[in-house]
């Protein structure tokens, strides 16, 4: 079983500012800890950030056929990008979406999820581990859709 993890704008400078938001650990720690957690799930996975929507479409696009399901935190362009949502819907991959923190208890122009709309499960406000839950959950969702075909 292969995933495609998606990381989307400015998550490459985690740990340089806003620790208290988003933690004090960098993205390099992040990538290691989606392997290591991968690799307890005894799942292979792809690691992908980018800063352009149009990229991160592309790649979404490109996971048809080769993955079995995406792990996404588009970041900023989870309150913006119906682009992401269409291209999740297109390829029709089981897709759980992360965020680092709460986005729920924050401003109100972070209410909204587009991409969520095409996700079957949301873990937020848990930091890195929000990642680990997702790709055992991810893990059991496509062993489940197996399992019923
Ligand atoms: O909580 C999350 O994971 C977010 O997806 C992070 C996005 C934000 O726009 C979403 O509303 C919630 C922002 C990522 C920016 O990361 C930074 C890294 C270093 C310094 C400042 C921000």
């Amino acid at each position: 079983m292969k995933f495609l993890v998606i990381n989307g704008p400015n998550l490459n400078l985690l740990g340089l500012r806003e620790p208290e938001i988003y933690g004090r650990q960098d993205f390099a720690a992040l990538q290691q800890f989606v392997r290591d957690a991968a690799a307890e799930a005894g799942v292979e996975v792809e690691l992908f950030q980018s800063n352009h929507e149009g990229a991160i479409v592309d790649t979404i696009q490109e996971a048809y056929g080769k993955a079995d399901g995406i792990v996404i935190n588009p970041a900023a362009y989870t309150h913006t990008s119906v682009a992401i949502l269409d291209a999740l819907k297109a390829v029709a991959l089981p897709a759980v979406e992360v965020h680092l923190s709460d986005v729920s208890k924050r401003e109100s122009f972070r209410q909204v999820s587009y991409a969520g709309l095409a996700c079957v499960k949301t873990y937020m406000g848990l930091g890195f581990e929000g990642y680990r839950r997702a790709i055992l959950f991810l893990r059991d969702f496509c062993e489940g859709e197996v399992k019923r075909a």
